[in-house]
C-alpha cells in the first residue's frame, strides 16, 4: 500500500496537558515499529482441566504472535495468482495429464502484475508455482512437466524467476503456493519418495529466488477412495522452510497462518488470532479443513473465552494463529474469458477490503493472468479504483492531533481479582473496562472508523462501542467485537468535535495508545 494509505504516527508520547493527555504522533510508521520492536514471545500455551476461568483468562491474554506473524500481519493486503496450465485449458483443476506444449503465454509481463496490484494498495504476491495438475512455473529438475518443455521462450522461461524478480523490483513481498496434491507426479502416493520429490523442489524454491515471504500450502486433495493415497511429511517440509527461510510464513496447512474457513471475502463477527486447539500434536490434520491438528477452520466459532473453557476441559493449548481470507476477483481462482465481464464491482471489493483487513484478517486477493500472461484490463482498472477509493479515503486521520482523556469514573488500572495469582498479564471478567474521550482539533466530518490492538500486548478486546458528542449527549454511533489487528466500520456520515471510545469486554488490560483510534472521511460515500 502507498506511504499515504499507511498509518502513521504510531509511537505514543503522553503528554500531560491539564490533565489530559494528548496524542503525539511521531513519523514512523507503524509496521516499522511493528518489526522494530520483537514482541515478548509466548508461544502455544497449554490448558488444562483444572484451570480456574481467571487462569485462562490470563492465559488467552498472554499469547503473542512471532515476529514472522508480526510482519506477515502488517502486510495487510496481498495478490494471490493463479496461473498455470488451467490458464490455457480453461479449467479450474488440471487431471495432471495435460501437454506441456500448451503453456504459451504470448505477451508474459510480471511487471504488469506487479503495477496492477500495487495500484490496489497490495503489498505482497503469491504465486502459484505448481497448481494440482502439476505442472511447474520454474524449470524444476526434478520433473519434466514444466515450462521447460513448453514453446513459450523456447523452453528456456522461468515464471516463478520472472515474478520474484519484478517483485523485488517493484517492492512487494513475494510467496509461492506449492500444492502437495499432485496429479501429474508418479511417485505421488508412494510416501517417502514423493515426500523427498516434494521437499527437493520446495528446496528449488526457497533457494532460487531470494527472500521468500510465505509458503501456502493446499489442503485440497480429490483423490478418491480407491485413489492414492499421500502421507505427507508435513514436519519435514515445515523444517525445511525454517532453515532455508526462516522469515516465511507457512500458511493454511501450516502453523502461522490459518483459512479463514470460506472463500467469500469475509471474516466472522469475532475473530479471535487466539485459537484455543484439543490436544498437544501440531502437524496438519487432513480431516479437518484446519491446518493444524484438530482445528476445524470453519467452525462458527474459533476463539471465544466459552470455546477456550470447553477445550480446556479436554486438554489443548492456545495459538497465535491469525486468519487470511482468499478470494478471487472473478468467480473462478484461474482466468477463463467467460468471466471477463464477472470481475466484482468496486462496491464488492471495498466490502471484501472493510470486511477482511477490517475484520482482523489478512486480505488475498486472487488476480488472475489471461493466456497472455498479463492481468486483464477490466481487473487492472477494478484494482486501481480500488486503490483510489482507499487512498481517497484514509489519506489523513481526523482523529489525528486530538487531546485524549480517560473518562471520570472508569478504569484505566489493573485489579488482582480475589483468589488469583497477580499476574503482569491481566484482569479478569466482570470489572469495569476503560472509556476514552477524544477531543479532535474542531469539529471534524467522518464515516469510518478505525480501531487497533497493539499485538505485541496480545489480543484483548472483546467487545467495544464508538459514540459521538452530539452536543447535548453522547450517540452511540458504531460498535463491535473483537478489534485485533485492525476493525475498520462505516457508518453515516458525522460531525462533531468529540468522540468516546468504551471498552465493554477484554481479556486483561487496554492501555490506550495512538493505534486504538482512526478517523476517516470516504469521499464518495
Ligand atoms: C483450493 C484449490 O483447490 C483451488 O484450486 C485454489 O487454488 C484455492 C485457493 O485453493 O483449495
Amino acid at each position: 500500500m502507498d506511504r499515504s494509505m499507511r498509518l502513521r504516527s504510531r509511537a505514543l508520547v503522553l503528554i500531560l496537558v491539564g490533565g489530559s493527555l494528548v496524542l503525539s504522533f511521531c513519523s514512523r510508521s507503524r509496521e516499522a515499529l511493528l518489526t522494530s520492536a520483537a514482541p515478548a514471545m509466548a508461544g502455544p500455551v497449554t490448558i488444562a482441566p483444572n484451570d480456574s476461568i481467571e487462569a485462562l483468562w490470563i492465559k488467552a491474554a498472554s499469547v503473542r504472535p512471532s515476529e514472522r506473524q508480526l510482519a506477515w500481519q502488517a502486510l495487510e493486503f496481498q495478490a494471490f495468482v493463479h496461473f498455470g496450465m488451467n490458464t490455457f485449458t480453461d479449467r479450474e483443476w488440471g487431471q495432471g495429464t495435460e501437454d506441456p506444449k500448451l503453456f504459451n503465454p504470448s505477451d508474459l509481463n510480471a511487471d504488469q502484475w506487479v503495477e496492477a496490484a500495487k495500484a490496489a494498495g497490495i503489498r505482497g504476491l503469491i504465486v502459484t508455482a505448481k497448481h494440482h495438475d502439476g505442472f511447474c512455473l520454474w524449470p524444476s529438475r526434478f520433473t519434466d512437466h514444466s515450462v521447460k518443455n513448453s514453446p513459450w521462450k523456447g523452453g528456456q522461461g522461468d515464471v516463478v524467476g520472472e515474478v520474484a524478480a519484478a517483485c523485488q523490483k517493484g517492492g512487494l513481498k513475494f510467496g509461492v503456493y506449492l500444492s502437495p496434491w499432485d496429479r501429474h507426479e508418479p511417485t505421488y502416493g508412494d510416501s517417502p519418495k514423493y515426500n523427498e520429490h516434494f521437499k527437493a523442489q520446495l528446496r528449488e524454491l526457497l533457494t532460487q529466488y531470494g527472500e521468500i515471504s510465505e509458503v501456502w500450502f493446499d489442503g485440497a486433495c480429490g483423490e478418491g477412495p480407491n485413489g492414492k493415497r499421500q502421507v505427507y511429511d508435513w514436519p519435514g517440509y515445515f523444517a525445511l522452510i525454517r532453515e532455508l527461510q526462516p522469515k516465511a510464513v507457512i500458511s493454511i496447512m501450516g502453523p502461522d497462518a490459518r483459512w479463514i474457513g470460506n472463500e467469500a471475502g469475509v471474516t466472522r463477527e469475532s475473530e479471535w488470532s487466539v485459537i484455543p486447539v484439543a490436544g498437544s500434536d501440531d502437524s496438519p490434520d487432513e480431516k479437518t479443513p484446519g491446518g493444524v491438528a484438530h482445528l476445524d477452520a470453519q467452525a462458527k466459532d474459533l476463539g471465544s473465552f466459552g470455546r477456550i473453557a470447553e477445550i480446556a476441559r479436554v486438554g489443548g493449548r492456545l495459538l497465535w494463529y491469525p486468519g487470511q481470507v482468499d478470494v478471487s476477483i472473478r468467480p473462478g481462482w484461474f482466468y477463463h474469458a467467460a468471466e471477463d465481464d464477472k470481475v466484482k464491482s468496486l462496491d464488492q471489493l471495498l466490502d471484501i477490503y472493510y470486511t477482511s483487513i477490517g475484520g482482523n484478517a489478512q486480505l488475498l486477493l486472487n488476480i488472475p493472468p489471461d493466456k497472455r500472461g498479463r492481468i486483464h484490463e477490466n481487473d487492472a482498472r477494478r484494482l486501481k479504483e480500488l486503490g483510489n477509493r482507499l487512498r481517497a479515503t484514509f489519506a489523513v486521520n481526523l482523529a489525528g492531533g486530538a487531546v485524549l482523556r480517560p473518562e471520570a469514573g472508569s478504569r484505566i488500572g489493573r485489579e488482582t481479582p480475589k483468589g488469583t495469582t497477580p499476574s503482569p498479564e491481566g484482569t479478569v471478567p466482570g470489572k469495569d473496562y476503560p472509556s476514552w474521550v477524544y477531543e479532535l482539533r474542531g469539529p471534524q466530518t467522518f464515516n469510518v472508523a478505525m480501531m487497533t490492538e497493539d499485538l505485541r500486548k496480545g489480543q484483548r478486546v472483546e467487545s467495544f462501542a464508538l459514540d459521538a458528542w452530539n452536543g447535548e449527549a453522547w450517540k452511540e454511533i458504531a460498535a463491535g467485537t473483537t478489534i485485533g489487528w485492525k476493525k475498520l466500520l462505516r457508518f453515516p456520515k458525522i460531525e462533531t468535535d468529540k468522540v468516546r471510545l468504551r471498552i465493554l469486554g477484554a481479556r486483561g488490560e487496554v492501555a490506550p495508545f495512538a493505534d486504538s483510534l482512526g478517523l476517516y472521511l470516504d469521499p464518495e460515500r
